[in-house]
């Protein structure tokens, strides 16, 4: 049984040292179609399966402004994987999180992974796996692609989440908002996931503008720059609850409002 995984995450996060350390020597490279955007992929055997993994060009939105975003995201809406691998860097979580969130808006079946473990470990950094399994909703990997720790616990829970699909409650971008998605998503059609493609919308993506043209809804920028905000004050909540500095609290924290932590996640 073969099992694709796609390896998805910023640029510079640890992927390909990863897809290394997964497969070996087992790879190939090509380009993807009609784009000179070079495609790695590779397989390596575990247990009864055949885990085939695409190493996808390094993004930090699923909003396609650039050659590599296209090609990524149109991978990930018209061929997606069965399991979606999101490597973020547990020094610098933040912008991974916010592709991670999109990833999930994309209906993608997502396990997270937050590498450079040893990195963390290093500074003291200590993560709670749990909770972040817990306030993600999604499979979560800690890894070393130096070390390779983590690695097997990876394909492991990439197996696990085939075998079953998880489906996360989706982040509410709250009622103004949320009106909004309803009605825009009135007007996709079904072999697109509705939500993501609201949302995208309302974000101004000029891809989904074209695709979505009979929706005579007009928007401002604002919508847009609340919809970025939403995203960073949920994920700025789980980080300050989540990741925690040995007797001091990390500079991430610093800013952290108290506020957002109940809002978002409940927790006095
Ligand atoms: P990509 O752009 O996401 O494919 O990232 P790369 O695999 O090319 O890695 C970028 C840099 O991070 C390289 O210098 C790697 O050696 C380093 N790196 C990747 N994973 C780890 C890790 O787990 N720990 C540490 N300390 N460094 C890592
Ligand atoms: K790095
Ligand atoms: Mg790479």
């Amino acid at each position: 049984m073969v099992i694709t995984v796609g390896l998805l995450g910023n640029p510079n996060v640890g992927k390909t040292s990863l897809f290394n350390k997964l497969v070996g020597a087992r790879q190939y490279v090509a380009n993807w179609p009609g784009v000179t955007v070079t495609r790695i992929e590779g397989a390596t055997s575990y247990r009864d399966y055949t885990l085939h993994f695409v190493d996808l060009p390094g993004v930090y939105s699923l909003s396609a402004t650039s050659l590599d975003e296209k090609v990524t995201r149109d991978f990930l809406l018209f061929t997606p994987p069965n399991v979606t691998v999101v490597v973020i860097d547990s020094m610098t979580p933040e912008q991974g999180m916010y592709l991670l969130l999109e990833s999930l808006e994309l209906g993608l079946n997502v396990v997270a992974v937050f590498n450079t473990i040893d990195e963390a470990k290093k500074n003291g950094i200590n993560i709670d796996k749990e909770a972040l399994q817990t306030f993600l909703g999604v499979p979560v990997v800690l890894t070393s692609a130096h070390t390779g720790e983590g690695i097997d616990e990876l394909k492991e829970t990439i197996i696990n989440s085939f075998k079953k699909v998880t489906r996360t409650k989706l982040f509410e971008y709250g009622e103004e908002i949320e009106n909004l998605i309803k009605k825009v998503e009135n007007c996709v059609s079904n072999e697109y996931n509705k939500r993501f493609m609201a949302i995208k919308y309302l974000e101004n993506d000029k891809f989904v503008r074209e695709l979505i043209n009979n929706c005579d809804f007009t928007t401002d920028e604002s919508i847009a720059t609340e919809i970025a905000k939403k995203r960073y004050e949920y994920i700025t909540a789980i980080i300050s609850r989540c990741f925690t500095k040995s007797n001091n609290l990390l500079s991430t924290m610093e800013a952290l409002d108290h506020v957002l932590t109940h809002k978002y996640l409940g927790i006095p």
